[in-house]
């Protein structure tokens, strides 16, 4: 029985499987992932599926598993958030009790680095799992050079960063695993207690088009409805240019979409009077405050009677798409020849 050590994998599924052929996998053999299962690779569900199925496998939390677990979410998140579909909520309830280390008397396992002369059980878990607060903390705690080149011991298996298409080996005691594979570099492990490599090259540079392919759908999950409109502007702006024709073609959907809604504010400024006449027809002039007074639109009623409404006032109340059609609504202006929202 052996000891299968896999560096990031990071949603490689293709290669996790043409790794497991490469190193004859036994059944009886225990797998240990050093963490960072999913994010920027095409298939984190398979991965995740395998690991959370097979009896004898060990996942640590890499940094990446810890940004799920905290909700800190940039794009790489969204991405996998949207590739695991249905399944998030509990793939990230699981994820929250992945252990840090792993430990057997030929091995130490962690995610990113460990403090020499310090034990497994009493580091920084910000540490071992490669937070940016943890990489900070090591270059206070290790100011010169690299924590792995003062480490001796029992030999440390880890992985984090990239260490090219080759591992990161010294004395038979620092194994950095992390070669890449999500990058179109390499995937690779460690076997004890034989020491022996294994390792597989990518298929492709998986980041570089699952970034791509996931760029509208990752869009379309933005709650544009609330935003303001000045933050709709700076993200269309941002993106603009930057990207590929689907995403070119999403975001100017979503230009005229919002330039639509906003060329609702007139029409309601104008919708006023309108309402306040139909009021006043319905209800007659003695009973017109009542009916203001109990209408949803009360405070621009009293506005227009006020002769104090203006565009600034209906401006003030649609500072978002969704406050704009809200606002439509209760003037009873119609939406429907709207474009959808992309
Ligand atoms: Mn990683």
């Amino acid at each position: 029985m052996r000891t299968l050590i896999i560096g990031d994998i990071h949603g490689c599924y293709d290669e996790l499987r043409d790794l497991f052929d490469a190193a004859a996998l036994a059944s009886d053999d225990i797998v240990v992932s050093v963490g960072d299962l999913v994010d920027r690779g095409p298939a984190p569900a398979e991965v995740v599926r395998w690991f959370r199925a097979r009896p004898g496998a060990v996942v640590l939390m890499g940094n990446h598993e810890r940004k799920h677990v905290r909700g800190v979410f940039s794009y790489s998140q969204e991405v996998t958030r949207l590739q695991l579909g249905a399944a998030y909520a509990d793939d990230v309830a699981w994820m929250r009790g992945l252990p840090y280390y792993y430990e057997t008397p030929d091995i130490r396992v962690v995610h990113a680095a460990l403090v020499p002369g310090v034990p497994l059980a009493e580091q920084d878990e910000a540490i071992l799992a490669g937070t940016t607060s943890g990489e900070a903390k090591l270059r206070e705690l290790v100011p010169d050079g690299y924590w792995h080149e003062r480490y001796t011991g029992t030999p440390v298996a880890f992985g984090h960063h990239v260490t090219g298409n080759e591992p990161l080996l010294r004395d038979g005691v620092i194994y950095g695993l992390d070669t890449g594979a999500c990058h179109g570099g390499r995937l690779t492990a460690l076997s004890v207690p034989d020491f022996r490599l294994y390792s597989v090259p990518a298929r492709a540079d998986h980041w570089a088009a699952t970034a791509r392919a996931y760029q509208v759908p990752v869009l379309r999950t933005r709650t544009w409805d609330q935003m303001s409109w000045r933050k709709i502007d700076e993200a269309i702006a941002d993106r603009e240019g930057a990207s590929g024709d689907d995403t070119t073609a999403y975001l100017a959907q979503l230009a005229a979409w919002v330039a639509a809604v906003r060329a609702l504010l007139p029409r309601l400024l104008a919708e006023v009077p309108r309402v306040a006449a139909r009021l006043r027809a319905e209800h007659g002039d003695d009973n017109y405050a009542a009916a203001a007074a109990a209408h949803p639109a009360r405070p621009l009623l009293f506005m227009l009677d006020r002769k104090r409404l203006e565009l600034d006032a209906i401006a003030a109340r649609c500072t978002s798409p969704a406050a704009t059609l809200a606002l439509a609504a209760r003037l009873g202006v119609a939406t429907s020849e709207l474009p959808p929202r992309p």
